[in-house]
Parts: C-alpha cells; sequence; structure tokens
C-alpha cells in the first residue's frame, strides 16, 4: 500500500476523522504491517498518479518526497488498534510472509462533518451510522446506514 493520507480521497468538509485500525491476526514488518510517519498530520503530502494493478490505490506520495527512515513500523497483536487522523501519513510493505495480515478499520467522525457524496468514486459504498449522542444538524441522512433490527 503506498503512503498515503486519507484525507486525498475523502471527499468531506471538514476534514475531520479518526481512524481506528484494529488487527484481527498478529502484524509485523514481515506480513505488512501498517507502518505510520509521526508528525506528518501537520501537513498536506502531494499524491500523484500510481498505476500497480496489484493495488487498490490509483495514488500515494512518493515516497522520495518522504523520510522513511522516521517511519514507525505498528507490530500488533490480534485485538490491538492504532488511532489515526485523515493527514496521517501511513502505509505498508507487501507481505512477504505466509501468515496472512487482517485488519478492519473504523472511520469515526461528527455530525458537522458533511459528506460530498457526489465526489465519490464509489457513493453506494459510504454509509453513516450514530455510534453515540444524537445528529441535530442531518447533514448526511442520505447516506445514513440502516442499523441492524431497523429494517
Ligand atoms: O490496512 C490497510 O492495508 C490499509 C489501511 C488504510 O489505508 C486505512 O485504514 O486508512
Amino acid at each position: 500500500m503506498p503512503w498515503h493520507q486519507d484525507a486525498s480521497y475523502w471527499a468531506i468538509e471538514p476534514k475531520k476523522t479518526v481512524t481506528a485500525w484494529l488487527a484481527l491476526g498478529e502484524t509485523s514488518p514481515d506480513n505488512g504491517c501498517l507502518r505510520i510517519i509521526p508528525g506528518s498530520h501537520t501537513r498536506t503530502s502531494e499524491h500523484r498518479a500510481i498505476s500497480d494493478p496489484t493495488s487498490w490505490f490509483d495514488k500515494g506520495v512518493d515516497p522520495r518526497d518522504i523520510d522513511e527512515s522516521t517511519a514507525v513500523d505498528l507490530a500488533l497483536r490480534p485485538g490491538e488498534a492504532v488511532l489515526f487522523n485523515e493527514a496521517t501519513l501511513h502505509g505498508s510493505e507487501m507481505n512477504r510472509s505466509s501468515q496472512p495480515r487482517v485488519a478492519i478499520s473504523f472511520r469515526y467522525t461528527s455530525p458537522e462533518v458533511r459528506f460530498l457524496i457526489d465526489q465519490w468514486t464509489d457513493p453506494g459504498r459510504v454509509k453513516t451510522f450514530l455510534v453515540r449522542g444524537e445528529d441535530r444538524l442531518h447533514l448526511n441522512d442520505d447516506i445514513r446506514g440502516v442499523e441492524p433490527g431497523e429494517e
């Protein structure tokens, strides 16, 4: 996965999110654990188009624009999670081991953040769920997900 900041992919206003990246199995440098650049969330990095048929990503930050010596490998045990915001540069190397690397990302934001859903490349996949409190602004009602038991 190329170095990237999620903010460069997400049409939301204002850009304000937290990702909880939860390891479901062990992650290590051998199996391509998540890597981050500490402090990178304070600036916007230029993302350039990449064409890698093995990657889901159509753009990323050129490693030559990054001091990779400052990268931190996030080796996690199953059930451990890392929290980072939408501007944190993160990426991973290929999994060169026989151990799968399995994780899930949860994205959190707040009701004053508007999803500019027409600008998303996969608008049908984007759903919001209220996890706590009340949404008095209703900015994203058109993409609100259906909760279990609500159908
Ligand atoms: O787990 C991965 O490989 C991708 C993670 C990622 O880019 C994210 O959660 O924002």
